[in-house]
């Protein structure tokens, strides 16, 4: 299995795991771009936003924004504000081919982003 997130969901790389259930993990970006930096992931592996089908859209992706709002509750991002961004495919910049969501806050963004 060459996935480097499925190889953080199954623990044979390691990450500092912030969070995790049966369905969804989040853990620290390596590359933190903000004060908090947080990937929020399903642990099955689905490989973009563009891949997601019917049955993930109504079960999974509840979950992963369930699980985004409970973090930015926990690191105290609710009041300040914060950014959830979904990068999909060459042109969105993605990089790693599993999907995920960066919870960033702690300092101010811009818009638009590069
Ligand atoms: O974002 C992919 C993100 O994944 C990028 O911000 C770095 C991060 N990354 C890459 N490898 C690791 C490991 N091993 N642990 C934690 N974070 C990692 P994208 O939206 O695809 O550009």
């Amino acid at each position: 299995m060459e996935c480097l997130f499925c190889k953080i969901v199954d623990q044979e790389i390691p990450a500092t795991i912030i969070y995790e259930n049966e369905d969804v993990m989040a853990f620290k970006d390596i590359n933190p771009e903000a004060p908090v930096h947080l990937l929020v992931i399903p642990k099955k592996h689905i490989p973009s936003f563009a891949h997601l089908t019917q049955e993930d859209n109504e079960v999974l992706m509840p979950k992963i924004f369930v699980a985004i709002q409970h973090l930015a509750r926990e690191f105290e991002l609710e009041e300040e504000g914060f950014r959830v961004v979904n990068n999909c495919g060459t042109n969105g910049g993605q990089t790693v081919g599993h999907i995920h969501f960066h919870l960033m806050g702690g300092r101010r963004m811009v818009w638009p982003p590069g």
